[in-house]
């Protein structure tokens, strides 16, 4: 399958694995929005949230996941968001699903 963050837990594209799980792992964004910006993606090629609806126990890996890694970056205790983007109207670029992990500064109260 032609995905790129397939490539990436698959160690054949480059790219640090900051944290990992047996179910997930995770990345430092390419292109980071915020001074700490993680994304935390399921080994198993789920294409987003809608489709990953139909395994609530893996959902649950990946929030505990998105918890652990903001503790790691050292912004639990100041804060953090955690962001999906879901289908062509929420903008998802790559369709592999992934939590953005966001912190490290304040953000803005809008969501979009
Ligand atoms: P989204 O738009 O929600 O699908 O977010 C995709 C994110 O993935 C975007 O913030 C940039 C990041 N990204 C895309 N390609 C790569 C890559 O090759 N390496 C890393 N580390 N991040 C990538």
């Amino acid at each position: 399958m032609d995905c790129i963050f397939c490539k990436i837990i698959a160690g054949e594209i480059p790219s640090p694995h900051i944290f990992e799980d047996e179910a997930c792992i995770a990345i430092r964004d390419i292109n980071p929005q915020a001074k700490v910006h993680c994304l935390v993606m399921p080994k198993k090629h789920i294409a987003n949230l809608t489709e990953a609806s139909a395994d609530p126990e893996l959902l649950g890996k990946l929030m505990a996941a998105c918890a652990k890694v903001a503790a790691q970056e050292g912004i639990a205790e100041s804060g953090y968001r955690v962001a999906t983007n879901c289908g062509e109207n929420a903008c998802q670029s790559v369709p592999h699903l992934h939590f953005h992990v966001l912190g490290g500064e304040k953000m803005g109260e809008r969501m979009s």
